[in-house]
């Protein structure tokens, strides 16, 4: 058996033991993959879950679904895995579903940010590189640099989210830093991390038959369309808003939760070298979203354990419908 519940949060241990549990018990379904290791040498490992190939014998369309960037957004996660379950452990109820699409399902993309804000600091974002030695400071900076680092902790690593190869470093709105101490650290270049890279590289390999690409993070309860690096819109956003529109209406449907649907600047804040923003832009897939799930900040990155369910159950709805719009 296997000890997964949606009743708490869980460690990547067992969420990667989930992922391999599924894959020994419905091998027809489901294949757990390694598509690379983080910075501190963890292996990232991502489900395919794919009942065959269609009846011409090609691959058939797929929805990448991405989750625990940051660290903190722990819902993220949960949401990913409960995805994987319902394929998975129901794959009877879902035949049609899985009969038009496949699905790739990467519930912890940054594993050692994950695990430091269950061990260190429950509130860390970014992953846990150090790339002191990459910076061409003089021994003074370095020496300044490393003490400001050990007194105040927070200059390890990278946002995952500004670290994308598309516009990546455009910091004039604001969309990133340059500063390794700062939350949004773009890192010393575009996919300086291992989990970006191992993550863009497969999305890459498999881009011909994505049609659908969806990140999970929280919090604010939003269905965000690109552009993010840029307040103009791409030429299909109406297209995309509607398809949003569309699956936010399914989510709301299920325990009335409000989630808005609009541009990722305009709605948020500018973000230059996102993950949505790459997939659409490079990877030239369509249909890029990034969700921000619940609350609206009343927790905010501390969903207390008791929403995973049924945050789940009403992002299952949203996601059931895209997959039905686009196929
Ligand atoms: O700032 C971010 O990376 C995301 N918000 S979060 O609170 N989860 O950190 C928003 C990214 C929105 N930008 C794009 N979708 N491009
Ligand atoms: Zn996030």
């Amino acid at each position: 058996g296997h000890s997964m519940t949606w009743k708490r949060y869980h460690r990547y241990g067992e969420i990667v033991k989930y992922l391999e549990y599924l894959a020994l018990r419905y091998p027809s379904v489901a294949e757990v993959i390694t598509i690379g290791h983080s910075y501190e040498g963890q292996p990232i490992k991502m489900i395919k879950i794919s009942t065959g190939t269609n009846k011409g014998g090609e691959a058939k369309p797929a929805i990448w679904i991405d989750a625990g960037m940051h660290a903190r957004e722990w819902i993220g996660s949960a949401v990913a895995t409960y995805i994987v379950s319902q394929l998975v452990e129901k794959n009877s109820s879902y035949a049609k579903l899985l009969d038009n699409t496949d699905w790739m399902i990467l519930p912890v993309v940054n594993p050692d940010g994950y695990e430091f804000s269950h061990t260190g600091d429950r509130l860390w974002r970014k992953t846990r590189s150090n790339h002191a030695e990459d910076q061409d400071d003089s021994r003074f900076l370095q020496l300044v640099n490393h003490y400001t680092r050990w007194l105040w902790g927070k200059c390890e690593g990278v946002d995952p989210n500004r670290n994308f190869d598309y516009h990546w470093g455009e910091v004039e709105a604001g969309g990133a830093s340059l500063d390794p101490c700062h939350e949004t650290y773009a890192g010393p270049r575009a996919f300086s991390e291992p989990e970006t890279k191992a993550m863009a590289d497969y999305i890459l390999a498999n881009k011909q038959n994505i049609r659908v690409y969806l990140t999970l993070h929280s919090y604010s309860q939003m269905w965000l369309v690109p552009w993010g690096y840029t307040y103009t819109k791409p030429l299909d956003y109406s297209e995309l808003a509607s398809v949003a529109k569309k699956a936010i209406g399914a989510v709301t449907k299920i325990h009335g939760t409000n989630y808005q649907v609009g541009p990722s600047a305009d709605l948020l804040y500018p973000t230059s070298g996102a993950s949505d923003d790459w997939a659409k832009g490079v990877a030239g897939i369509k249909y890029a979203y990034t969700l921000e799930l619940r609350d609206r900040g009343r927790y905010g990155f501390l969903l207390p354990a008791s929403q995973i369910v049924p945050t789940a159950r009403e992002i299952w709805a949203g996601v059931k419908t895209i997959a039905r719009l686009v196929n």
